[in-house]
């Protein structure tokens, strides 16, 4: 039969479900084209998907089982949320309406700090990718100064940098993820391919609403 043969490593795994997520965004956007933000994504997929990222904090060690919690926390919530709701535009428009986008532990809060999340693995692999000379304390540090570091307190970045000097090396994090450096950079590849079109339908959500985007 069809049925897929090939043996699965948690980052191919996380790679084919973003491809899912991207493709149901494409087929969904030709059917509103007529929306300027877009199609719509359901959250039940969406935060299914993002659980999956979790299993990476087990290969980065000790020092981030703290960041695995704080983001862990903010995808049940979104899962817990999509059994209401049934797509991400429906708990902004919520949020819009009460005053609590940006209030702590909102949905439209929640979702956003996960999107954050998204868009680190993204950087970190653009990283990873871009020389091979570069360890990946080096890669992470990068990757965390772009994309979360403008929006983490004091506190929170102080603990950050101290933690990346805990990482793994780049070659034991290979192990970790049970890829070949062949392997891994195909699917960090795919990961920054499909994940871009989803971290930016989530920016637009918030923009189309006169959202900024600096929190
Ligand atoms: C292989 C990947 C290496 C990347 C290493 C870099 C890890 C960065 C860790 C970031 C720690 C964030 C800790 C706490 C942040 C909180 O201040 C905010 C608070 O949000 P609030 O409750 O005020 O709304 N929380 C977050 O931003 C939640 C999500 C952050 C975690 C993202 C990491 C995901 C990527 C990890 C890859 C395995």
């Amino acid at each position: 039969t069809t049925t897929k043969t090939k043996a699965q490593t948690p980052l191919s795994e996380i790679v084919e479900a973003f491809e899912e997520l991207a493709k149901s965004l494409n087929s969904r956007r030709i059917r509103n084209s007529d929306k300027g933000a877009g199609g719509e994504l359901r959250l039940d997929a969406f935060s299914k998907t993002c659980s999956l990222v979790s299993v990476l904090f087990s290969c980065l060690g000790l020092a981030f089982r703290f960041a695995e919690s704080e983001y862990v926390a903010k995808v049940r919530d979104l899962v817990e949320a999509s059994k209401e709701y049934n797509t991400l535009q429906t708990i902004i428009d919520i949020d819009v309406a009460n005053g609590t986008v940006r209030t702590s532990g909102s949905h439209s809060r929640n979702l956003r700090r996960v999107r954050q999340g998204l868009d680190l693995i993204r950087a970190l692999f653009e990283q990873f990718l871009s020389t091979n000379e570069y360890s990946l304390r080096e890669a992470a540090t990068t990757a965390y100064s772009q994309v979360c570091a403008p929006y983490h307190t004091w506190a929170v970045r102080t603990a950050v940098y101290a933690g990346m000097y805990t990482l793994p090396t780049r070659d034991q994090l290979l192990l970790n993820l049970n890829e070949t450096e062949h392997s891994a950079k195909k699917n960090m590849r795919m990961y920054i391919k499909a994940s871009l079109p989803v971290i930016q339908y989530i920016d637009r959500l918030y923009i189309s609403r006169n959202i900024s985007l600096d929190w």
